[in-house]
């Protein structure tokens, strides 16, 4: 009962929030270890000022807001609050800002958190300090407050303390033990301390920790200015510490909070100034405050000035303290949460704002003890999502720094990270340039958006626009190029699209354990069948050719598939499983001229009845050897064709030479994304997660409840018979009025819902917007409405898919 032996690395708001949780649901043989005193260790939360917005454009990363809120407002260390709820306000400045807060509201209120929008004259109101001359309005979430860090560690302490957790204070991990690629204990400076599992959560330090067993930790340290003031007479005789919510600035990277009769300044307006984890002083180096470095003054030049400017109050004040104190950015502004794919035990919690502490503790509790989290969907946080080339250190330096520059900046949800650019690309970069093509990036890869070359296919055409914020990485040639697919005939790089190939004598057997379908066919058969976590959800929707008895090409999502399946490989090392996308490039060639197209090229038969929808077989497109394959997300006749990345160009030229004298067109991922939202195909990660089972999601019918055992299996038969949400396609009239994805959906007033993803059908002649629903509204006809910036676009249910429901187009 007492469960395995844990050593957690660190005792900052994570580690301490770890503690808790995991001892509160029964693992008590647990140390806590920390290079420093307790509570305040010297670590980042020791200087945090504790500023909790729970606004994200993550439903996840707002969920472990919501619930690190809910958890710390319960917490006191003798009747000292842990939580001071005085909310949280967000004010624009601009006019682009103001929308941007409208767009926030939408995220907050789409996750289910309260928050509205504030006039002027409301926001002074809550926060008198600020000038009514320079704001516009603001977005209030009144949840929103102050977490006291140093309080929330030892109230978590105490807790985890009474069920029989020890804490070490000034014990400093050396070492990592591990044999035979397991974690065994630690090696601190007062003794060894056997454990089963390791996590660290050594914040700052992570990456240094995490290299004493081999893994790479892609974060950086970077500075961050916190001023304090001296007393303003404004507020004088202000005896409670926060009165007015804490409050964000961004168009002047600030955020300010109160204490007592002065107030904290942070700022993210100046230079990255990056530090590596070597160079961070341990306790006793650095007098106790080793994630502290000296204020830089002229650094806060600028703050100090718009500082003034927006709270007048202030020029009567003088900053009194200041710290550039130290936390972590990462490449995509996502924690690092999970176990190392290399050393079983040696799990991490890296990168975590106090904003997400609690929520982050009791996710990793649930992971660790049950085997998989059921209260959030972790799959843009797990430490394994990464591609090679994101792990190295050049480019975990300049994303993060990077990351540090654009914390606040209002981003386009299509806007690619700018530098390092381009990292990948296909062999079919240099003809896609040739073409125009306009790029954004996918895993890294450099992938056509559109092709300005195709501009003259918009003339006469009658085309939808979009209006302002969708028509950003947008072009009319989009629509086109969606248009033209339908009636001719189109070429896709598909080089992004991650493949695996998993080989060997147990490599079947191995794919049906995992999977909720039948892929041990025929050879030549290709399944769209489903990954499952132990709870039922889906971890992601796949393809699967048997290219060979025991030869199998999977079409998959992301890294995080590969680790999944190299987690269960069999023992006996009866299966290999390998990512060949770097060294392969895929073509789709899709539409109703695709066989006028590829059939002169080739000797082998590409007739209906030469290769079946659905199938797949190795063939020659001229002098290139392909694997085929006959699916198409883009719901026409044609094929995947895969080859080597030194037969790319020519696999290229070969279909291209065919296929212009036809009217064929390159087409890219713009029209890509409308024309599979009409066929109602969904896109792991954006329309179902982690937290959805197949059936809310609309895929049961990859669901074989009748074949053997598999991961999931159980789970499913449980919530089969209880579907209360539904993944739902809704249809909106005006053009103008297409949205984005993450906007809310209302039933009246009543928030009820979210869209996952939405474009407009350019064949279908309407928008689509696919959202989760009760499914009390699923049903088609249902008015509702979705909320848009500062708007309310009617939407209806509609029945899917929208185009082409018999299938006649894929199957001819
Ligand atoms: P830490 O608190 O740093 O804890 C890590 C612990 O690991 C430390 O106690 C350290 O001593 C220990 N450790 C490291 N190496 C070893 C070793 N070898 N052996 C033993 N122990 C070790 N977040 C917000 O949500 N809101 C804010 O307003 C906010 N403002 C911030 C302002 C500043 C100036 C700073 C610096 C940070 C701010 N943050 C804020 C970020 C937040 O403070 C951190 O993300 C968070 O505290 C990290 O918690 P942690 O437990 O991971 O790390
Ligand atoms: N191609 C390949 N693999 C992939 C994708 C792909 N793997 C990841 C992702 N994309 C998977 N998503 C889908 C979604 C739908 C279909 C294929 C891949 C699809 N569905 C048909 C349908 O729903 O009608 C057929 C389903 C069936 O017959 O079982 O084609 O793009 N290689």
């Amino acid at each position: 009962m007492a469960g395995p032996r844990v050593v957690i690395i660190g005792a900052g708001v994570v580690g301490a929030a770890l503690a808790d949780e995991i001892s509160a649901r029964g693992w008590t043989e647990v140390t806590v270890v920390d290079q420093g005193p307790l509570p305040a260790t010297g670590g980042s939360s020791s200087h945090a000022p504790g500023l909790v917005f729970q606004t994200n454009s993550s439903k996840t990363m707002t969920e472990l807001a919501r619930y690190t809120v809910e958890k710390l407002s319960s917490l006191d260390v003798d009747g000292e609050p842990c939580f001071l709820q005085v909310g949280g306000l967000e004010i624009a400045t601009t006019p682009e800002r103001l929308a941007e807060l409208h767009r926030r509201h939408g995220w907050i209120t789409a996750w289910g958190v309260e928050g509205r929008l504030l006039t002027a004259d409301e926001c002074v109101a809550r926060h008198p300090l600020v000038d009514r001359e320079r704001v516009l309005g603001g977005l209030l979430v009144p949840t929103d407050g102050l977490a006291k860090a140093v309080l929330a560690v030892e109230a978590q302490i105490r807790r985890a303390t009474e069920r029989g957790v020890t804490f070490l204070a000034r014990h400093e991990v050396l070492d990592v033990r591990q044999a035979d690629g397991e974690v065994t204990g630690v090696l601190t400076d007062q003794g060894e301390i056997p454990a089963d599992i390791v996590v660290c959560c050594a914040g700052i330090w992570g990456p240094k920790i995490a290299r004493m067993v081999g893994m790479n930790l892609p974060l950086t340290p970077l500075a961050h200015q916190l001023a304090w003031t001296g007393p303003l007479p404004a507020l004088a005789g202000q005896r409670e510490e926060a009165v007015r919510p804490i409050l964000r600035h961004q168009d002047g990277d600030l955020y300010y909070r109160d204490r007592f009769d002065g107030i904290g300044i942070g700022y993210y307006g100046h230079r990255p100034m990056p530090v590596t984890a070597d160079d961070i002083l341990s306790v006793d180096e650095a007098d106790g405050m080793p994630s502290v470095q000296e204020f830089t003054e002229d650094d806060f030049a600028d703050a100090w000035a718009e500082t003034r400017a927006l709270l007048p109050a202030t020029r009567e004040a003088k900053i009194e303290e200041g710290i550039n104190g130290l936390f972590s950015f990462t490449t995509d502004n996502f924690p690092l949460l999970g176990e190392s794919s290399d050393v079983k035990g040696f799990w991490v919690a890296e990168a975590v704002w106090v904003t997400h502490s609690a929520g982050v503790g009791r996710a990793m509790a649930e992971w660790l003890v049950d085997g998989f989290c059921s209260s959030f969907d972790l799959h843009e946080c797990d430490v394994n999502r990464f591609e090679p080339h994101q792990l190295s250190p050049e480019y975990v330096l300049t994303r993060d720094c990077r990351n540090f520059v654009e914390v606040y900046d209002i981003l386009h949800p299509l806007q690619p990270s700018g530098d390092p650019r381009p990292i990948r690309t296909s062999p079919f970069y240099a003809r896609q340039q040739e073409h125009g093509a306009v790029f954004l990036e996918a895993g890294g890869w450099e992938r056509p958006q559109w092709y300005e070359a195709n501009a003259p296919l918009v003339e006469g055409r009658s085309l939808a626009l979009p209006g302002d914020w969708a028509a950003r990485f947008w072009s009319p040639v989009v629509a086109a190029e969606a248009q033209v697919t339908r009636e001719t005939v189109a070429m896709y790089d598909m080089t992004a699209l991650k493949r695996l190939e998993v080989a060997g004598p147990g490599a079947a057997a191995f794919l049906e354990r995992l999977v909720t379908g039948k892929v041990a066919k025929s050879v030549g058969s290709v399944t769209y069948t489903l990954l499952l976590d132990h709870d039922g959800g889906i971890r992601s929707d796949i393809t699967v050719a048997r290219l060979a008895r025991d030869l199998f090409q999977v079409g998959a999502n992301g890294n995080l598939d590969l680790d999944w399946f190299t987690r269960h490989l069999p023992a006996d090392g009866s299966v290999q499983v390998r990512d060949i996308t770097p060294g392969t490039c895929c073509i789709g060639l899709w539409g109703p001229l695709a066989r006028k197209v590829l059939q002169p090229l080739t000797d082998d038969d590409f007739s209906d009845a030469g290769l079946k929808y659905f199938r797949a077989k190795r063939a020659y497109v001229g002098s290139v050897p392909v694997t085929a394959m006959r699916l198409s997300y883009v719901g026409e006749l044609g094929w995947e064709l895969y080859t080597t990345a030194d037969q790319g160009g020519k696999l290229w030229d070969t279909l291209w030479r065919a296929a212009e004298p036809l009217g064929g067109i390159l087409a890219g991922r713009g029209a890509f994304n409308s024309l599979r939202l009409e066929k109602g195909y969904r896109s792991f990660g954006a329309d179902m997660t982690y937290e959805h089972d197949p059936y809310e999601a609309g895929v049961g019918f990859a669901v074989r409840l009748d074949k053997g055992d598999f991961i999931g299996k159980a789970a499913l038969e449980r919530r089969r018979a209880d579907v209360r949400r539904k993944l739902t396609c809704l249809t909106i009239d005006d053009p103008g009025s297409v949205v984005m994805g993450k906007e809310p959906v209302y039933d009246g007033e009543r928030a009820v819902g979210y869209v996952t993803s939405a474009a407009y059908g350019h064949t279908i002649g309407k928008g689509i917007a696919y959202a989760w629903l009760p499914a009390g509204l699923a049903a088609a006809g249902t008015a509702l409405h979705i909320g848009y910036f500062d708007r309310r676009v009617e939407a209806v249910v509609a029945e899917e898919p929208l185009f082409d429901p018999t299938m006649s187009r894929l199957r001819g």
